[in-house]
């Protein structure tokens, strides 16, 4: 039956894990075990022997940053296990390799990456990745079209989306503390003292509410590809010049717009939360950030459209409508591609406001200790997460969407 790991007793819990001894070295009862868990949910363990270094992430039955009031099921692993193999298979060399999943235990012993750090943490730090646009637009496009009908069978798809369907408890989470909670007073909710007007300007737009809901029913509804489901920049590990995506363990089914949208809002709240992190160097950091917003972008449509010419087998837009009549796809391909934007950019706007009004924050604004300079940034990050809730449609490219956040840079 389920226990959670211990540092203590990890070693002779883990001894008989096939592989693991070898990988590790020495005696597990003299492997060095370190717990690194710094998300809301898991324990993250980092096992060190003499030959080699493992990470054993195991699920809580509980929200971790809440307590056991909150119970969570241990079958996200489960979910997480099958995510990471699927993108490990859609996109070689993005994930990490996992070495062993013990379903009962709820873990998944997967490769140690270094010397890589959470993308989040160089961000506020200031220090930029080489690669980050081109590897994690591809990730995106790459992953939202191989687990789409564009490249799936049909019996394949609808098999996989009815185990996803399993995840329950994960989505719901989603529901309500990204596309729920900041729109009304929820119980969870906390905000910084001075946005007081700007959050009953958002909550009292009854248009703004109704675009959120709309794209909370698509999210829910609309099984188009397998989401990583949480792609922030927590969920990215970098080195100056390598790239690894990890923690899906809030895949579903869903809008392919949705995992690039929720990236785009992370790097914005990285924009405006510089000034209180840079000083000389501000502008031109800031400028960098817009770069990898625009280059994410670039690249996910450049590969998109190599996998549609080069790889689209499945049961939509089949080639005989198209190419095989002498008629070119590429307009049913840029009519997917703006429907994908623009769901993008309304997902992106809902994730800005969730961090700075709902549950679960992000350390690029709260880790600016003075109220009185965290405020204003986040209500300049706020208000444009509002424009583009509202105006999706009216955003033509991602060099009007930085054009636009630099105006509310200045404001
Ligand atoms: C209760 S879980 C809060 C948040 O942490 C995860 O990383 C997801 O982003 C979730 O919304
Ligand atoms: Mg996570």
């Amino acid at each position: 039956s389920y226990e959670a790991l211990e540092p203590a007793t990890l070693g002779a819990r883990l001894r008989d894990v096939p592989g693991l001894a070898e990988r590790v070295g020495g005696a597990p009862e003299t492997w060095q075990v370190r717990e690194v868990g710094d998300g809301n949910l898991n324990l993250v363990f980092i096992i060190e022997g003499p030959a080699g270094q493992v990470v054993v992430k195991q699920a809580l039955p509980y929200v971790r940053l809440v307590g056991d009031s909150w119970p969570l099921p241990l079958y996200r692993a489960f979910y997480e296990f099958h995510a990471l193999d699927r993108q490990a298979r859609r996109d070689p060399g993005a994930v990490p390799e996992i070495f062993h999943f013990d379903e009962a235990q709820a873990l998944i012993v997967m490769e140690y990456l270094s010397p890589h750090r959470i993308l989040r943490h160089k961000l506020i730090a200031g220090e930029r990745v080489e690669g980050l646009a081109a590897r994690i637009g591809a990730f995106c496009a790459r992953t939202a079209f191989r687990g789409s009908e564009l490249s799936m069978a049909s019996a394949e798809k609808k098999a996989d989306v009815a185990l996803f369907a399993g995840n329950v408890e994960i989505p719901a989470i989603t529901e309500d503390l990204v596309f729920t909670d900041p729109y009304y007073a929820a119980e969870k909710n906390h905000h910084t003292p001075g946005l007081d007007a700007v959050v009953a300007r958002l909550r009292e737009h009854v248009a703004l509410k109704a675009r959120v809901q709309r794209m909370l029913m698509r999210f829910a509804s609309n099984t188009e590809t397998l989401l990583h489901g949480d792609l922030h920049s927590g969920s990215i590990m970098a080195t100056a010049d390598a790239v690894r995506v990890i923690d899906p363990e809030f895949a579903q089914y869903g809008p392919m717009g949705f995992d690039i949208g929720m990236l785009t809002a992370n790097y914005l709240m990285s924009y405006f939360s510089q000034p209180g992190h840079r000083g000389a160097d501000l502008d031109s950091y800031q400028e960098w950030l817009l770069e990898v917003i625009e280059g994410t972008f670039a690249a996910f449509e450049t590969e998109f459209a190599r996998l549609w010419d080069t790889e689209r087998t499945g049961m939509l837009y089949p080639r005989c409508l198209f190419e095989a009549q002498g008629h070119g796809s590429a307009p049913a391909r840029a009519a997917l591609l703006r429907e994908v934007w623009q769901d993008a950019l309304t997902v992106c706007g809902i994730e800005m406001h969730r961090r700075v009004l709902s549950l679960a924050h992000n350390a690029d604004f709260e880790s600016i200790a003075d109220p009185a300079l965290r405020a204003p940034l986040e209500a300049r990050n706020l208000m444009m997460g509002r424009e583009l809730i509202l105006g999706a449609e009216t955003i033509p490219d991602a060099v009007a969407l930085c054009a636009m956040a630099r105006r509310y840079n200045g404001a």
